[in-house]
């Protein structure tokens, strides 16, 4: 008997471990030619053990990449062989992992408005937030249910001053990434000034209805708590592995280019155009705001870029002006307040061709003019895992853009 339960806790440990990344290293690698940055493009395409955190096209320019031990020889061999620069930039990232998770239950002495400064809150502090805002200010504030995830958690929106019928809409999401911890935290954080600090953001409030997605992909950011920090995709099985990257799922020009066809792939299309309930909801929530949103906002990290349509080709939209103008607008409110600086330019044109994507599709298919996808800032140790210490700076630091292109919009519709 004692047997047995020894070996059903040895199994239950087994199954519920979290991934440990030890002897893991970031490398920064140096493109200095086109052929080097051709070189990296298809080591990424065909090394599903690499994770390349960052690779933009343009020379000069540094790709970050974690790298598990068993390929590191072979990958500083090849780095050699094609005469790279680079560095180890971080030399063991178990040791900057030490900002794990408290469980949601440990933190609830203290308002979960409190936190959103200081921790990356869990899905149902997120939802216990908005919730709440919703009861205390039920004449601006709703939630709405726009769907489910794969594992069953609602997908909550939250709609801002949404009792002006025909005004324009901002839809904003975040977090369709599940690593991209700091993505969600700036959702919140917006959400906070546009409710509990409405009086100061009237000029975005009064001809502008918000609608915010903070999590998009509750399943995976869960499970980069839990158990994997550098989780991407969605969690619905596919094939021998887990999980689609939402945004490569959605339905224009979807699995052409930057998308996978393997389901180990970090960047896998999905086995059909909007497979994955998460993009549906999107879809779903857009496709009603048809005519309506004015503005599609999906924050994601890192490197400080502001994107916008074409993902898919090089090629720039007609009315690519109009978008670049909006997306400036906002590097330039940042510049001003911090001096940080934001690239601002297509995705294909300033940091790869990856079609599918949501912006892509909120642009082409549901018709919203200005879409635009927001490379936050890295930070702490750099990459996905900014410090909870750092969230305060970086969120606030954001709302200042974003409250800069909400207002251009409100001004051009
Ligand atoms: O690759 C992505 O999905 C985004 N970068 S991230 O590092 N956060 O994964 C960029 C998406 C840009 N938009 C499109 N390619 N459509
Ligand atoms: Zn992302």
């Amino acid at each position: 008997m004692i047997l047995k339960i020894i070996v059903l806790f040895g199994i239950l440990a087994v199954v519920t471990a979290r991934r440990s990344y030890q002897g893991y290293k970031v490398y920064e690698v140096h493109q200095n030619t086109r052929e080097q940055a051709d070189f990296l493009h298809e080591m990424e395409q065909s090394n599903e053990n690499l994770d390349f955190w960052h690779l933009a096209k343009q020379l000069n320019g540094k790709a970050q990449v974690l790298v598990p031990p068993t390929e590191q020889r072979s990958f500083v061999a090849d780095l050699m062989r094609q005469g790279f620069q680079f560095s180890v930039m971080i030399p063991d990232i178990e040791n900057t992992i030490d900002d794990y998770s408290v469980p949601p239950a440990s933190r609830k002495p203290v308002p979960v408005s409190k936190q959103i400064l200081h921790n990356y809150l869990r899905y149902l502090d997120i939802n216990e937030y908005i919730d709440e805002l919703a009861t205390k200010f039920p004449a601006s504030v709703s939630v709405n249910q726009i769907g489910t995830s794969y594992e069953g958690r609602p997908l909550k929106t939250i709609t801002i001053n949404g009792n002006r019928n025909n005004s324009s809409v901002i839809f904003m999401d975040a977090g369709i990434h599940a690593r991209e911890w700091i993505a969600p935290a700036t959702a919140l954080y917006v959400i906070n000034q546009l409710v509990e600090h409405a009086h100061e953001n009237t000029d975005i409030l009064s001809n502008l209805t918000w609608v915010i997605l903070p999590v998009v992909n509750p399943d995976g950011y869960e499970y980069s708590h839990e158990m994997e920090r550098f989780w991407r995709k969605t969690r619905k099985p596919a094939g021998k592995c887990v999980g689609t990257d939402a945004n490569r799922n959605f339905d224009f020009h979807w699995g052409e280019i930057g998308a996978s066809s393997s389901a180990c792939s970090d960047t896998y299309r999905g086995d059909a155009p909007f497979s994955e309930p998460e993009s549906q909801a999107i879809r779903n929530a857009l496709t009603k705001l048809k005519g309506q949103c004015k503005f599609y906002l999906s924050l994601h990290s890192y490197g400080n870029y502001l994107l916008y349509p074409w993902g898919y080709t090089s090629d720039l939209p007609d009315t690519w002006q109009d978008i670049d103008e909006v997306a400036q607008t906002g590097a330039a409110a940042i510049k001003r307040a911090t001096g940080a600086e934001y690239t601002v330019g297509s995705s294909t044109n300033v940091l790869y061709a990856a079609s599918g994507g949501s912006d892509d599709w909120a642009f082409a298919e549901a018709d919203v003019p200005i879409a635009i996808v927001m490379e936050l800032p890295g930070g702490g140790f750099g990459g996905f895992n900014p410090p909870a210490s750092a969230i305060e700076k970086s969120v606030k630091e954001s709302w200042l853009g974003i409250k800069a292109m909400a207002l251009k919009v409100a001004q051009k519709y």
